[in-house]
């Protein structure tokens, strides 16, 4: 491929709902463009960008993938976003690195949680809108529908620019209300036909004039005066309302027969910004001052990867998309969280698997660096005398954890391995050793992301796993004090052994074990102290009722008595023990459980069942109201960890993927008394196995 300057360079994200057609789309434009010479279809597992094993298998994308086209001595560079909200990471990224994201919906369709968690996440980058309605070859399916229905949530900002004209319900040809033509298409090419005399395409006109006309005072002073605009006038109003966000392009298209995607093509080359006027970002320096970075090749270097990839071939691809200065073989850069400078080999473009040695990677491009050891996921590259970090990528947060069980043992380190490079690439993986419940736990965004992650430990890495529900960390604690003997007294031939003590045990506000001595006249002498507190601490870790750890315990030593000869510290400490047994039964033994707090976002409609579902899982509201977002609420609640288990799922389910949550442990309470009764069974079954 040629080399571009920054302002022949358009970085698009194509976002939205699952299923709705991104990939398809996306290999119509790299076919139409001429990148590829078939189109690719995702059904038949083709595709240049669902190129991943995972992806073909379920016919549906699990990550970001790029491919750069060239059109109109444009370079676009395409970057295929995941739709469903498990693989919302790949969303995140490809956002990060665009200056516009074409949001794509069917025709037909309502305005989806993909469609608008793809334009809340373009409006938080600050990225320019298209929305392309696809799918519009069929029969019964309305683009006019969809339209009309995104017009209701995004208003006259949307401003249809190619659309189709219907023949009952079929579409005969593309409008283009830029250029006032009108397109048929067979097998993807563009043949000029007879404007039809469509009332709907008079509509669509006045509506198309009035929201160009809007972006400029000189166009809307013409608008009113009846006058019309020339190309270049709609061209130039276009431009400026892309940028400044006043505007949202629509486009009908069809990705599957590849009709109308040349006139995208064109939209998107000739009025989505380019990369010179706004791939400028806000930087903080090393001294903690905050400023704008403009595009600007000469500059010093500044780049961050958005996106990392473990190739089986080339080995670490780190994707950078360069703000200022370049990235140039063999050249040094600066990573300000490792301190490291980083030596740049090998620089590459990707097209899906493909990938193509490049000379650069200028201000405003996108490439990637091999080999990259010591960058991760939202790591900056600078100069080394001009210190700064950009913004990282905007990853949402695991909210599902499941237990690994390694199938073979002894494969354990080989599965923490393949996890590790599964983590490199994908920062929404959590993998933490639970030194309590002695599980490891695997955590992601939802059902499909964990199980693909199975799937890639397996294909990948050779190792099976299966995922269980986590145990929770129970904790036991006393509610009386008591008082109570321990004696040990052993006659074995030579030696005897003998320790006895007397020790009060009370509840107190504490996580560790509190000991104390009240030892009157040496009845047990000091240096057997602190055995006593180590047999005690033993106890304690083992817990009573159900082996687990006891909190809030204090223990006083205030009395017993020793032996010259016999006694030991071994002997103490067994004697403490005893009297731990001895005291347990009578100290009215509870069973403690972790509760977290939760607090929950969702529309206005669903907050009633969400309640609901809450209270059934013995959580306690705290409180709710309209949360920052318009028609969502937030529902903040006190719920114990182990009913916890399925409500990312729920919640999803319910809201139709709408609402989120976080979840963080707050403090240990006692457990209601069935809960206490099936802990204690349950770990009684697990001695008897
Ligand atoms: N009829 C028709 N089907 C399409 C079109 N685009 C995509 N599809 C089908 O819709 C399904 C999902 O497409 P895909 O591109 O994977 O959607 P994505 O999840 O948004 O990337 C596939 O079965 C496609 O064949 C289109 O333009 N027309
Ligand atoms: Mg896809």
């Amino acid at each position: 491929m040629k080399a571009y300057s920054a302002d022949h360079i358009r970085n698009i994200a194509v976002a939205g709902h699952g299923g709705k057609g991104k990939t398809t789309l996306c290999e119509a434009m790299l076919y139409i463009s001429g990148a590829s010479d078939r189109l690719g279809r995702v059904a038949d597992g083709n595709t240049v960008l669902d190129f991943d094993a995972e992806e073909k298998r379920r016919k549906s994308s699990v990550s970001s993938a790029m491919a750069a086209i060239e059109w109109n001595d444009t370079k676009i560079n395409l970057l295929d976003a995941p739709g469903l909200f498990d693989f919302e990471g790949g969303s995140a990224e490809a956002v990060r690195a665009a200056d516009a994201v074409l949001i794509v919906t069917s025709a037909g369709s309502g305005v989806d949680v993909g469609t608008q968690k793809a334009f809340k996440a373009a409006e938080k980058r600050g990225a320019a809108k298209f929305f392309a309605i696809t799918k519009t070859d069929s029969d019964h399916r309305s683009f006019y529908k969809t339209f009309d229905a995104l017009k209701e949530v995004y208003g006259n900002k949307l401003c249809p620019t190619v659309i189709p004209h219907m023949e009952g319900n079929l579409v005969k040809c593309y409008v283009n209300l830029i250029t006032g033509t009108a397109y048929a298409y067979k097998d993807g090419k563009a043949q000029k036909v007879d404007m039809p005399s469509d009332p709907a395409i008079a509509d669509m006109t006045d509506a198309f004039m009035e929201t160009v006309a809007s972006t400029d005072d000189a166009l809307m002073e013409k608008f009113f005066e009846g006058e019309t605009f020339t190309k270049e006038e709609i061209l130039k109003g276009m431009r400026i309302g892309v940028a400044d966000g006043s505007i949202y392009p629509v486009y009908a298209v069809a990705g599957l027969t590849a009709a109308a995607i040349d006139q995208l093509l064109d939209g998107l080359a000739g009025s989505a910004p380019d990369a010179q006027n706004h791939a400028g970002e806000k930087v903080e320096y090393e001294n903690g001052e905050t400023g704008d970075l403009p595009c600007n090749e000469s500059a010093p270097l500044a780049a961050i990867c958005f996106k990392t990839v473990a190739d089986p071939f080339v080995g670490k691809m780190s994707f950078f998309k360069v703000i200022s200065g370049k990235l140039a073989p063999d050249s040094v850069a600066y990573n300000p969280r490792t301190g490291e400078n980083e030596k740049i080999g090998k620089i590459v473009t990707v097209r899906g698997a493909k990938q193509e040695d490049t000379k650069q990677i200028i201000a405003g491009d996108i490439g990637v660096l091999t080999k990259l050891s010591g960058v991760k996921t939202g790591d900056t590259l600078c100069d080394n005398k001009n210190v700064l970090t950009l913004k990282d990528v905007d990853f949402p947060e695991p909210c599902l954890s499941m237990a690994v069980k390694v199938a073979k043992k002894g494969e354990e380190e080989k599965v923490a391995a393949g996890l590790q490079r599964l983590m490199e690439e994908d920062p929404t993986i959590r993998y933490t050793n639970n030194t309590e419940t002695r599980e490891q736990v695997l955590s992601g965004l939802g059902e499909q992301h964990l199980d693909v992650i199975v799937s890639k430990l397996k294909t990948k890495f050779g190792v099976s796993v299966t995922l269980e529900v986590p145990k929770v960390a129970y904790r036991e604690t006393i509610r009386k004090a008591v008082e109570a003997q321990g004696r040990h007294k052993k006659q074995s031939g030579g030696h005897g052994q003998f320790g006895d003590v007397w020790i009060k045990f009370e509840p107190c506000d504490s996580d560790d074990l509190v000991f104390e001595t009240a030892v009157v006249g040496g009845s047990v002498p000091k240096n057997y102290f602190p055995a006593v507190e180590k047999g005690l601490r033993e106890c304690v870790e083992r817990g009573f009722a159900a082996n687990y750890p006891m909190v809030g315990l204090k223990a006083t030593l205030y009395d017993g008595s020793y032996h010259p000869v016999d006694s030991s510290e071994m002997a103490f400490k067994t004697a403490a023990s005893i009297c731990f047994k001895n005291a347990m039964p009578k100290a009215d033994v509870a069973i403690l459980e972790p509760i977290g707090t939760l607090t929950a976002l969702m529309p206005d409609d669903n907050l009633g069942d969400i309640m609901g579902d809450v209270t059934k899982r013995r959580g306690r509201v705290l409180g709710m109201g309209p949360a920052d977002e318009p028609k969502m609420q937030e529902l903040v609640a006190e719920v114990p960890m182990a009913e916890m288990g399925d409500f990312s799922t729920v919640l999803r389910s319910v809201t139709a993927g709408r609402g989120s949550y976080r979840f963080a442990f707050a403090r240990y309470e006692q457990a209601p008394r069935e809960v206490a009764d099936k802990v204690i069974a349950e770990r009684a079954a697990q001695k008897e196995e």
